[in-house]
């Protein structure tokens, strides 16, 4: 198949070229960019929600229950399953591929994991392309689950319109993220696995954190209650979910928070290929290692180094 029809098929929303435009861009195969730089004009048109949250505390039972729902409500979704911890064990994800069994047949649901670091050495950067494709494809929903809440997930979710954390109880440690900071205050908040004891103390504890944010958007974080293994509460979550986006709409905050997003990613991308340059740049030049011996021996401080180097790029002046 030639990249000319791979790229109409995946407009046309064809599941198999969806799949085989993931697989270019993971593999960093020029043909996956050209697939992007086509499919791009045709994006920004899918619900994006990004799902983050420990390991184990139901991500992909929820996304499995929320398919559901939307499926009811005859929205077609694809869900993107990221784990930026474990490139090369695939535990979590064949875990998940378990869970969501019961969509694989359905047409309207398409369903990819991704462990690589992908085209451009950030697995941001890939989860962003992968996005873009599927939104290219005509799905009207992009679910995307990354485990944990270190800055890695905070990034990959940062493509998303709406970012759900999940939390559970009787792990004391959870609330912890949100208290420190670590990531953005999520939009929606899910207590999964409600049937445990201990989940009205966490409510109480997440509503004390929740209550020395001041919201500038006029937003408060819904928290949530679920048992996603046994359906309890999705619809709730589901309309949690409509509720944000469309206060986001209202309030013209779904355009600041792509754009920022988008700049962002433009800045990380032009990052990450100079970043490459100076590497070229160490590797070959017999002067830089000397410098940097220097360094080591305490003649020359790094900041110095770090200028000098600069300097000696291709095409500085
Ligand atoms: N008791 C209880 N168990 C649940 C509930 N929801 C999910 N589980 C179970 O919790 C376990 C982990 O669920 P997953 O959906 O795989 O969790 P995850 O967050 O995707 O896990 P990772 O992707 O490995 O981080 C599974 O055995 C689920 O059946 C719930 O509401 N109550
Ligand atoms: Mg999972």
């Amino acid at each position: 198949m030639n990249s000319d029809d791979l790229a109409k098929r995946l407009l046309a929303g064809d599941k198999r070229a969806l799949a085989r435009a993931i697989t270019l861009v993971e593999n960093d195969d020029p043909a996956g960019w050209d697939l992007v730089r086509a499919a791009y004009p045709h994006t920004g048109h899918a619900k994006v929600m990004g799902l983050t949250g420990p390991p184990g505390v139901g991500k992909s039972t929820l996304i499995g229950a929320i398919i559901t729902a939307l499926r009811a409500r005859d929205e077609t979704v694809a869900a993107l399953s990221i784990d930026p911890s474990s490139p090369f064990t695939h535990g979590a994800l064949l875990g998940d591929r378990i869970r969501l069994t019961e969509h694989f047949l359905d047409p309207g649901v398409f369903i990819r994991s991704m462990a690589n670091r992908g085209a451009l050495g950030g697995l941001s950067e890939a989860t962003l392309q992968a996005v873009l494709l599927m939104d290219a494809a005509g799905r009207d929903n992009v679910l995307i689950e990354t485990v944990g809440v270190g800055q890695a997930e905070v990034d990959v979710i940062d493509h998303a319109d709406t970012i759900v954390l999940a939390l559970m109880p009787g792990s004391g440690d959870s609330v912890q993220a949100l208290k420190a900071g670590v990531m953005e205050i999520p939009d929606v908040i899910v207590v999964n696995k409600a049937d445990h004891p201990m989940t009205d103390t966490l409510v109480r504890e997440i509503r004390g954190v929740l209550a020395l944010g001041m919201p500038d958007d006029g937003w408060t974080p819904p928290v949530v209650c679920t048992q996603a293994a046994h359906g309890i509460g999705i619809d709730e979550l589901v309309s949690a979910i409509d509720a944000h986006r469309a206060h986001i709409i209202e309030r013209g905050t779904l355009e600041q928070r792509r754009r920022r997003n988008l700049e962002n990613e433009v800045l990380e991308i032009a990052t990450i290929n100079l970043r490459r340059e100076i590497e070229a740049v160490l590797a070959g030049d017999e002067h830089v290692r000397e410098m940097l011996d220097q360094v080591v021996a305490r003649k020359l401080d790094p900041a110095s180094a770090a200028r000098e180097i600069l300097r000696r790029r291709p095409g500085a002046h």
